[in-house]
Formats: structure tokens, C-alpha cells, sequence
């Protein structure tokens, strides 16, 4: 199936997003045989909040950059996650709506993934979408993430560049301060940039990174530019696909690159650590030896702390 996707078979290539989603030994398999063809693309995270425009401007984006494609190279590769529940699931219709009305279908592959309320879950599948995409030669990933939560915050920040984006209207800037997206930010759109408010949304933006600026010497440092995008009818995705392209040079140049994908195999290793532990303790607290420790904790003769350090003392030393 994984031949068949690089050979260009799109129905292949949503078969083994399917199988990443759903985690497991086929999984891991297909990670064995993409990981080695992966780490070529660019990828791009653009999160910010509900409604702000995130799936026009990436589908725009996606228009851009599969204009711009080599001929013997499929295209723009897109990771929709969508923070719904499978029950409401019309959010990620929505999305497919909205974006097909901008996108190069050609060169350009969707895919919508719902968190489903297991963010570990969701954690492990996007590293592992972005590797399969990669593998068969997407090439840039586009991840839209709703910036609201941390995990949404921490997928978005493991891409080469990360886009934020507000819209005009009093403290959109300010909540994507809270929301901890300022300091992931390597670009900045504000879009709707129509709208009135537009230049003191961009002027708050200036504030906050003033304030939070505080470059190293010796240590690379990039000021995340700001710019106006109007989504609906395409102003400022060239200068917005201009400047993603400029950062990935300056990634390249100055070794962030590297540090970037370093740091984004630590998470992913990390979260695989998590849920192999995690299960571990599970199958434990069943066996004989996890109900007696759970009943001292109920006798109150030890701590859960204390019942889970023992539950793992072997693999703790
Ligand atoms: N006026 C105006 N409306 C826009 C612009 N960009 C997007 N919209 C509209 O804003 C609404 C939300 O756009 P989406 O692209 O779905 O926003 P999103 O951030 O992906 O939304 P969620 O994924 O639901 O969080 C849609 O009705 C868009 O047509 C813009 O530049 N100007
Ligand atoms: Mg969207």
C-alpha cells in the first residue's frame, strides 16, 4: 500500500493515514517503512482561534504552494485537526467545504483527523501523519490546529514554522498572549485584516513582542513578522507564502533547522514513552500484586504516589 501511495495513488495514501489514526502494530510497521524516506519537507503548523480563518488561509496557502510545485512532486500535503467530537462532527465537514473552494485539488491532499477528546492519542497520530506525507514526497505538510489547548499549542509548535493568527477586534492578540501561541509564533497574520481594528491588532502584536523580546547574543534570533492577510479573496498569501519560505532559509542557515526536528522527535519519542509506560502501569494495577498496593492506598498505609513507584519500582531503578 505504501508503493502504491508513492506511486501516486491517493486512495492508498488515505488508507495509511487511516491506519496512523488508528495507532497499533500496522502503525508501527508503516513508521518502519516511511521513517527512513521522511524528513524532507517543510512543515507548517497555523493555529489560532475558532473562526479565525485558519482553513481559508490554508487552503490559499496550499493554492500557492502547489502552484509553485517541481512537476514530479505531488504537492502541498494538509493536516486538519479538528478539535469536534465525533458526534458534531459537521466542523470537519465545514472545513472540506471551505477549503475546497480555494484549492488545487490536483496538487493538493486533505486530510481531516479529530482529536476525540484522547489528546495523547492525537499527539502520536500527527507526528505520524506528517512522516507518512513526507515519505511519499508531500512537501510543504500545512497542520491547522484551533489554538486552545496545550496539546493544540504543542503540535502547533513542533512545526519549522509556526503561523499565528488573529483577527482585528479587541484582544484577540491579548488571548493569544494567555494561550502561550505568542511565543511559539514565527509569523504573524492577522487576517480579516479588512475589518476595522486591523492596525491596532498588528500595533498590539508589535507591543507583546517588544515586551517579550529578549534576543541572546550568539544565539540565532528571528522577529516574527507581522502581516495583514484578507483570506476570502487571497491579499497578502503571496507575501505570506513568501515570508514562510524565507524563514525555512533562515532555519536552514543558522541550524534551527536541526534543533527543530530534534526537538520534534523528542516528543514524539516521549509521547511513545508515556503510552508504553502508561500501559504497562495498567496491565500492573489488574495483576494481584497492583490490588494489594491499591488496597493499602484505600487502608491509607501508603500513598498513590507511593503505590505507583512501587507498582514500576523494577523499571524505575
Ligand atoms: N471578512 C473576512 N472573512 C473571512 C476572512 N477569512 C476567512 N473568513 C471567514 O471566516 C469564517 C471562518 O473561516 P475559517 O477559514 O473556517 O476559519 P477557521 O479558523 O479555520 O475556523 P475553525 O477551524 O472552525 O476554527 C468563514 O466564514 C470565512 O469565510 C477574511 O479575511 N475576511
Ligand atoms: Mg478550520
Amino acid at each position: 500500500m505504501f508503493e502504491r501511495a508513492v506511486a501516486g495513488e491517493r486512495r492508498a495514501l488515505g488508507r495509511l493515514l487511516t491506519l496512523v489514526e488508528r495507532g497499533g502494530p500496522a502503525g508501527d510497521e508503516l513508521a518502519e517503512i516511511a521513517h527512513p524516506r521522511a524528513g524532507h519537507c517543510h512543515v507548517v503548523g497555523l493555529t489560532g482561534a475558532p473562526g479565525a480563518g485558519k482553513s481559508t488561509i490554508t487552503g490559499r496557502l496550499a493554492a500557492a504552494a502547489s502552484a509553485a510545485r517541481a512537476d514530479d512532486t505531488p504537492g502541498v500535503g494538509v493536516v486538519a485537526i479538528d478539535p469536534s467530537s465525533p458526534i458534531t462532527g459537521g466542523a470537519i465537514l465545514g472545513d472540506r467545504i471551505r477549503m475546497d473552494e480555494v484549492i488545487d485539488r490536483e496538487g493538493t491532499f486533505v486530510r481531516s483527523m479529530a482529536t476525540r477528546g484522547s489528546s495523547g492519542g492525537l499527539a502520536l497520530a500527527v507526528p505520524g501523519a506528517i512522516r507518512v506525507l513526507d515519505a511519499v514526497a508531500y512537501d510543504p505538510v500545512i497542520i491547522e490546529t484551533v489554538g486552545v489547548g496545550q496539546v493544540e499549542v504543542d503540535i502547533a509548535g513542533t512545526a519549522d514554522t509556526t503561523v499565528v493568527v488573529v483577527t482585528p477586534g479587541w484582544g484577540d492578540a491579548v488571548q493569544a498572549n494567555k494561550a502561550g501561541l505568542l511565543e511559539v509564533a514565527d509569523i504573524f497574520v492577522v487576517n480579516k485584516a479588512e475589518r476595522p481594528g486591523a492596525s491596532d491588532a498588528r500595533r498590539d502584536l508589535e507591543l507583546m513582542l517588544d515586551l517579550g523580546a529578549h534576543p541572546v547574543e550568539g544565539v540565532p534570533h528571528w522577529r516574527a513578522p507581522i502581516l495583514m492577510t484578507t483570506a476570502t479573496d487571497g491579499t497578502g498569501i503571496d507575501e505570506l507564502w513568501n515570508e514562510v519560505g524565507k524563514h525555512r532559509t533562515w532555519l536552514q542557515e543558522t541550524g534551527e533547522l536541526e534543533n527543530r526536528r530534534q526537538s520534534r522527535d523528542r516528543f514524539e519519542m516521549l509521547g511513545r514513552v508515556d503510552e508504553l509506560l502508561g500501559a504497562v502501569g495498567r496491565a500492573r494495577a489488574e495483576s494481584d500484586h497492583g490490588v494489594r498496593l491499591l488496597g493499602e492506598v484505600k487502608e491509607r498505609s501508603m500513598s498513590p504516589a507511593a503505590a505507583a513507584s512501587e507498582l514500576l519500582n523494577d523499571l524505575l531503578q
